[in-house]
């Protein structure tokens, strides 16, 4: 059962109203077929729950289920990415799963770094020298092609099937050109081919493809669709 609107379901998300850190297992939840529900916070909710002592390390996302609470995206990925069946069984093949979720951490909170920048013009020329020819996204830009396209399967951890690292990467990686950050423009991936490659082989899997067909108007999720960047093939 997907996103249930049921406050009893047993599994409940908290992140806030955007993909970030909670994608890929809004993603898993929903391929897990689990009973849950996806409560998207904002600024006010997060801190009372912070000073409720709600959140195990302070931040989200969080997912509470019937056996208890449980932060760090990573975590609640590798969790229900098992309960989804989008963990390898074999014990290497795993590893590499998780080595490459953990590898490509540093990558992940670019757009975040520069939240705190108030002033709208200085945050959009911040994120804009990330992806100048020395910024640090254009850095991990080239890195994760470059790791995708040393897969020898097309799946990021060269695995024989989709997993939890792709749901990871997949996310991550084209949710932060959605339009939601100044100065983060999606015609930047014009410049790597092998990640637009990639991009369709995710968007193109039947359950990813499935689970993005109804997306509302509007949806911050348009990124994670067939063709969303086909313009720049
Ligand atoms: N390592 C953590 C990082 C979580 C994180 O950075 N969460 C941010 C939102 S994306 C947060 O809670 N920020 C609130 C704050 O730090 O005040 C994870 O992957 O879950």
């Amino acid at each position: 059962m997907a996103n249930s609107t049921n406050t009893a379901a047993p599994y409940q998300l908290y992140y806030f109203p955007i993909p970030g850190r909670a994608e890929a297992s809004r993603v898993a939840l929903s391929l897990a077929n689990l009973d849950w529900k996806d409560n998207l916070i904002n600024g006010e909710e997060y801190g009372r729950m912070k000073q409720n002592g709600d959140l195990p390390w302070g931040m989200v996302p969080i997912l509470t289920t019937p056996e208890g609470v449980l932060a760090e995206s990573a975590a609640i990925l590798r969790y229900i990415g098992g309960m989804a069946g989008l963990t390898p069984t074999d014990p290497f093949q795993a590893a590499k799963v998780d080595e490459f979720i953990d590898g490509y951490e540093p990558f992940s909170p670019l757009s975040s770094d520069s939240f705190s920048i108030e002033d709208v013009e200085e945050r959009t020329r911040a994120r804009e020298a990330l992806f100048e020819e020395d910024g640090k996204g254009t850095e991990g830009l080239k890195a994760v092609e470059k790791k995708i396209a040393e897969s020898t399967t097309g799946w990021a951890a060269s695995t024989t099937e989709m997993n939890i690292a792709d749901l990871r990467v997949f996310t991550s990686l084209f949710g932060l050109f959605s339009g939601n950050f100044d100065g983060v423009i999606k015609a930047t991936l014009a410049d790597y081919p092998g990640l637009l490659q990639y991009h369709d082989k995710v968007a193109n899997e039947p359950r990813i493809k499935a689970h993005y067909a109804d997306i509302s108007e509007g949806s911050l999720c348009w990124t994670y669709q067939p063709g969303a960047f086909a313009d720049l093939v």
